[in-house]
């Protein structure tokens, strides 16, 4: 993997000609001190050179091409398989401004800590220097960013989520802005040392410096620990952006939904990570929903911009999905099934006989496989052991344009208008399948209030319930009070413009029942919901006032092709007084933690409801 790569130039290439860019890249390879610098240029020529050196050096194993064309599987060191939260950092010169759901260190002692451990870093390998949009190049919502790594694994991925490649340096120009995000897997090589198939450190950190735009991640070469224009850039330095600015940076897809008539609606969804954003966004409208269409803008990352016209504009700044392969399958999610037939990086997934790829969840088990950590794998071994062959948050990396339900306006510049936001958590019990707030305050207090079970995209303990407002938990870039009170005066603005705001959902598809099992059907039958809320905006949908929004009945939602009974839908909605007694009782945990600028109209919001639960 070390040995140099033909045409490498410590030099930057003619076409790169941003001044700032040129001498940033020479201080960190100063610092960093790898043995080659590699341009990225972006081109599939570079792309198939690189997955070819990873084949060559272990990393990845090339898919049997007649079963899955073009197709790789990396497979990671056991301890490198998720976003690492206690590992991650935002550095503000106050901590106030991280606030109390953020790790914090001041930025001269982050600095000081991380400089010996960037210094030779990349010793033995090579830097890959990789331009990337997040969103359309040149879009007024776009923003861009350089990263710097000493991973190829990076910078592959990198070309299937974001736009990547020398275009990027056109829209950046002599004297443009760019985020800097310099990234190590912490694993240097001393002369002669044989290099390891998934290189990383025991020691991570995942650094972000809001003032000054500046991503610094260390140790880790998996998903979002690594791939910086994701969750580093896109939400935790973007929210920073936006709320200077005036924008939203949130994790939300993006749908569009078409009505038999033609009429299309714009809606952007919250969900935490592994809670099937990705699913909602691909979603097929199931029998007695004919004529209705659902396309995907985007399946984790919404950048807002308020446009001149008082709407909501929603870009995807990503270009691809980097989702969860366990559980997909032709019944969860058959436009995602087909999105993954070729051009594919999986990560830590089954390999099977065949030289294809398995997944708990995909079908059919296979009858031998090699599990994600390279053993024996037979249903029998499961049975036995519990051993899992595909690891819970392994990965398929691959294009939007290999979606077949992809949106034709995901790559205009100009973004979507918003009619709808969604809000939903994880959870078994309690929060009802949906809601919709009365107003854009109480919209925001459900989004502040949100709680949900823990999924197997972080490391740490597996399904307990935490507070995750807006699902930006592990992603706000500052202080969660200040972020709510940057919703609450963008409603502000909106409204005092005149502007009809989006209405806001909050929504829970995990309810179970007496038997610990799911009630709710999810996947395509969510489209039932889709369509109440559709008709909410039209100002046709009947629905009931409760304690804290309205939610429809039984009769005010479309059941033709669906088997669900009253008594099946009563489970999925009730609202239980004394579980919203002791749900309201988190709901003050958290804003006695988040007490320091706290917006007065969340726990007023909250006041309401108790008064209405105890009349
Ligand atoms: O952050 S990742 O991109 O690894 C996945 C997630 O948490 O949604
Ligand atoms: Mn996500």
């Amino acid at each position: 993997m070390n040995a140099p790569l033909k045409g490498l130039a410590m030099q930057a290439p003619s076409y790169v000609k941003n001044a700032k860019l040129i001498a940033w890249v020479a201080d960190m390879a100063a610092l960093c001190k790898p043995a080659n610098i590699h341009w990225c240029d972006g081109s599939a020529e570079e792309y198939d050179r690189l997955c070819q050196l990873m084949v060559d050096a272990g990393t990845f194993k090339k898919l049997n091409p007649a079963k899955r064309p073009n197709s790789f599987l990396a497979t990671s060191d056991p301890s490198d398989v998720a976003r690492v939260e206690d590992r991650t950092f935002i550095c503000s010169a106050n901590k106030e401004d991280a606030g109390p759901t953020n790790n914090w260190m001041a930025p001269a002692e982050m600095r000081a800590t991380l400089q010996p451990l960037f210094d030779g870093c990349m010793k033995g390998r090579t830097m890959y220097v990789v331009p990337f949009s997040m969103g359309p190049l040149g879009s007024p919502i776009a923003h861009i960013g350089i990263e710097l790594s000493d991973s190829p694994y990076v910078a592959v991925n990198m070309k299937i989520m974001t736009r990547m490649g020398k275009a990027v340096y056109e829209v950046l120009g002599v004297d443009g802005e760019f985020v800097p995000c310099v990234h190590t897997v912490g694993a240097p090589l001393e002369a002669g040392q044989k290099d390891v198939a998934w290189p990383c450190n025991k020691t991570k950190y995942i650094v972000h410096y809001p003032e000054t735009r500046e991503i610094w991640s260390y140790g880790s070469g998996y998903g979002g620990n690594a791939l910086l224009g994701k969750k580093c850039f896109a939400l935790r330095i973007a929210s920073n952006m936006g709320r200077d600015e005036g924008w939203l940076a949130e994790h939300m897809l993006i749908l569009g939904v078409t009505n038999p008539q033609g009429k299309k609606y714009h809606v952007a969804a919250a969900f935490p990570s592994a809670c099937g954003k990705t699913n909602f966004a691909m979603l097929i409208p199931p029998a007695g929903f004919e004529g209705w269409k659902v396309t995907t803008i985007g399946d984790d990352i919404a950048w807002i911009k308020p446009g001149a016209d008082g709407k909501l504009h929603a870009i995807n700044p990503e270009a691809g999905y980097f989702g969860v392969a366990p559980g997909t399958n032709m019944q969860t999610n058959p436009n995602c099934m087909a999105s993954l037939d070729r051009d594919v990086i999986f990560t830590n997934v089954a390999l099977t006989d065949d030289g294809d790829v398995w997944w708990e969840g995909m079908g059919d088990a296979p009858a031998h496989a090699i599990d994600w950590q390279g053993k024996d794998w037979t249903p029998a071994i499961a049975k036995e052991s519990g051993a899992k062959a595909a690891h819970p948050n392994a990965r398929f990396t691959v294009a939007a344009i290999n979606n077949p339900a992809l949106d034709e306006a995901w790559d205009d510049p100009k973004g979507v208008a918003i009619d709808a936001f969604i809000f939903g958590g994880r959870r078994s019990t309690t929060v009802p399948l949906v809601t919709e707030a009365r107003n854009w305050v109480e919209g925001v207090y459900m989004a502040a209030t949100m709680g949900s079970e823990t999924t197997a995209a972080a490391a740490g303990q597996q399904g307990v319930v935490r507070r995750d407002p807006f699902a930006m938990l592990p992603f706000a870039g500052y202080n969660m009070s200040d972020y709510f009170q940057h919703w609450l005066d963008l409603g502000k603005k909106l409204e005092a413009a005149g502007a009809k705001v989006p209405k806001i959902y909050t929504t829970n598809w995990f309810r179970k029942g007496a038997d610990g099992k799911f009630v709710w059907p999810g996947y395509g039958e969510n489209m039932r919901v889709l369509k109440w809320m559709i008709d909410r905006i039209e100002g046709q949908g009947n629905g009931t006032d409760h304690v804290f929004g309205v939610s429809p009945r039984y009769e005010d939602l479309n059941w033709t092709g669906l088997d669900f009974s009253a008594a099946q839908f009563d489970t999925v909605t009730s609202i239980d007084k004394a579980a919203w007694e002791a749900e309201l009782k988190l709901h003050s945990e958290l804003f006695q933690q988040l007490a320091h600028h706290l917006p007065k109209e969340l726990p007023a919001t909250k006041a309401a409801i108790e008064q209405r639960l105890a009349a």
